[in-house]
């Protein structure tokens, strides 16, 4: 075993545990399959999961979790709303004894680092998010794009990375340039709201990239209000990959959603019992991603969230 993993608290082997998840919102559908993941594979294990919702607030969730290793639950499960409001807590649950997984966005990891501060990061990539949604943006506009960007909640990895990932990739192609970025805060009613305005102001706009799926609903909402034609005379691309923006690709609106895959249960609690039996845990652990577009839409429909 690494000696790094040797230090971190250690977890008993038993039938059962008690176990903190703590969620940053529960305001849109990704957030919410995510929650029902935690949820169906505690109740199969029959598990006790003590479950913290922030709704949208760093403070909260901090609190969240103060209150979870108050509780000397044997496990904690935070996926952080924002990387650096989120980071002192997961070193006071080490200092507790309470080993800690980072699930789904990232903490400030120049501070607290997997298999060092915490047992592991269990999530997507969201750099390489960002760079597969700016290559199929490339490829569909032939190079040349004018792009409103709809940014994540601010400070949050998923944003940050997304953000980093797309505008490394675009920035060999000249003819492609974000004229245009915004926070939506990962909803639809802000992603409709910020692209009313957005769009008023740069009307030379020809595509979109929203960093989630919700805010590329709301935008195309936006965009259909302001005369515009979603899908024909601007390109959009988002990522999430959630059932009505698998829809929105059909009826021809969304161009293309990179997924990310919101269903964390089996592995989350599996590399807990990993943990628990001893064995050696990486410090990442990357979920797989599927894409979707026109070519496989329909086909994919029945197993999105
Ligand atoms: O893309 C978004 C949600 O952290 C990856 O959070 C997650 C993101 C997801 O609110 O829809």
């Amino acid at each position: 075993l690494a000696a790094a993993q040797a230090a971190l608290p250690k977890l008993a082997v038993k039938p059962k545990y008690r176990v903190c998840f703590n969620q940053s919102e529960m305001d849109n559908p990704w957030r919410l399959a995510q929650t029902k993941s935690m949820q169906d594979e505690a109740k199969r294990l029959g598990w006790t999961l003590v479950f913290t919702n922030a709704n949208g607030s760093a403070a909260k969730q901090a609190a969240d979790v103060r209150s979870c290793i108050a509780q000397r639950v044997d496990a904690i499960f935070l996926t952080p709303r924002e990387e650096k409001p989120l980071t002192p807590v997961v070193l006071e649950a080490k200092r507790a004894g309470i080993p800690l997984f980072v699930i789904d966005r990232k903490v400030d990891e120049a501070v607290a680092k997997p298999g060092r501060d915490f047992v592991a990061f269990i999530g997507s990539d969201f750099y390489d998010e960002g760079r597969r949604a700016a290559e199929w943006l490339v490829k569909q506009t032939g190079g040349k794009a004018k792009i409103i960007e709809l940014k994540g909640s601010t400070g949050s990895s998923p944003a940050i990375d997304r953000e980093k990932g797309f505008g490394d990739y675009i920035k060999k192609y000249p003819g492609i340039k974000i004229i245009a970025s915004q926070t939506g805060n990962f909803t639809r009613d802000e992603g409709r709201k910020v692209m009313e305005t957005l769009i008023q102001a740069h009307p030379e706009a020809t595509a979109v990239y929203a960093h989630n799926d919700e805010m590329a609903l709301g935008a195309i909402t936006a965009l259909e209000t302001a005369g515009r034609k979603p899908g024909k005379d601007i390109t959009i691309v988002s990522i999430d990959g959630q059932r009505s923006a698998l829809d929105a690709i059909i009826a021809g609106k969304l161009g293309a959603t990179v997924e990310c895959n919101p269903r964390f249960g089996v592995k989350a609690f599996q590399t807990l019992k990993d943990y628990a039996a001893g064995k050696q845990i990486a410090g990442r652990l990357v979920n797989e991603d599927r894409f979707f577009d026109i070519t496989n839409a329909k086909q994919n429909l029945a197993s999105a969230f």
